[in-house]
């Protein structure tokens, strides 16, 4: 796969140890061509395991397969804010990616709020790229990655899911008139890292 060896990649990743810059653009390029084709509106099949913040708490992820079973032994859906506020963002979204492109049809990413250029300059991602790589260019490849992901998704056609604070319109897009995003979720609530919990819910049955 174009010089990628995915299952080093994720086996170094789940010991929390980040690929290098170049490994990082070509996961990137690969994940576009796989992202693109997903729908704003992703179908996703049950059973399927729907996992909220992660925030760069990787140890939390790792306790999160460890209780719901490895991808790509048990379907997921990450309803996204991969990123900021944990020390772990780079390497949280980039396993959650590596596995995306290595089974995509067995994990879904959706956008979340702080899936952004501007929320991850403030929070933290951006600060942990610059500290991790030395410069902004894994920052720049993540948040590109980004502006692919879906904004929701509908499970067997009868459970809706989006993140209540999706991704905001950017001052462009204001000017323009509101974003799709922020058409679909108009409401606003406190994300579930702020309350200091992490939700997993699972969803089996046909
Ligand atoms: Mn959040």
């Amino acid at each position: 796969m174009s010089g990628l060896d995915l299952d080093r990649m994720i086996a170094q990743l789940l010991n929390c140890e980040i690929l290098t810059e170049r490994e990082v653009k070509l996961l990137c390029e690969k994940a576009i061509e796989i992202l693109v084709e997903e729908s704003n509106v992703q179908t996703v099949a049950a059973p399927v395991t729907i996992c909220g913040d992660i925030h760069g708490q990787f140890y939390d992820l790792k306790e999160l397969f460890k209780v719901g079973g490895d991808c790509p032994k048990v379907n997921y859906l990450f309803m996204g804010d991969f990123v900021d506020r944990g020390f772990y963002s780079v390497e949280t979204f980039l396993l959650l990616l590596s596995l995306k492109v290595r089974y995509p049809d067995r994990i879904y990413l959706i956008r979340g709020n702080h899936e952004s250029r501007q929320i991850t300059q403030v929070y933290g991602f951006y600060d942990e790229c610059l500290r991790k790589y030395g410069n902004a260019h894994v920052w720049r490849y993540c948040t590109d990655i980004f502006d692919y992901l879906s904004l929701s998704a509908l499970i067997d056609n009868r459970v809706f899911c989006c993140t209540a604070a999706g991704p905001r319109p950017s001052p462009r897009s204001t000017r323009s008139g509101p974003s799709t995003a922020s058409k679909r979720c108009r409401t606003t609530v406190r994300c579930a890292t702020c309350c200091g919990r992490t939700r997993t819910t699972s969803r089996g049955g046909g």
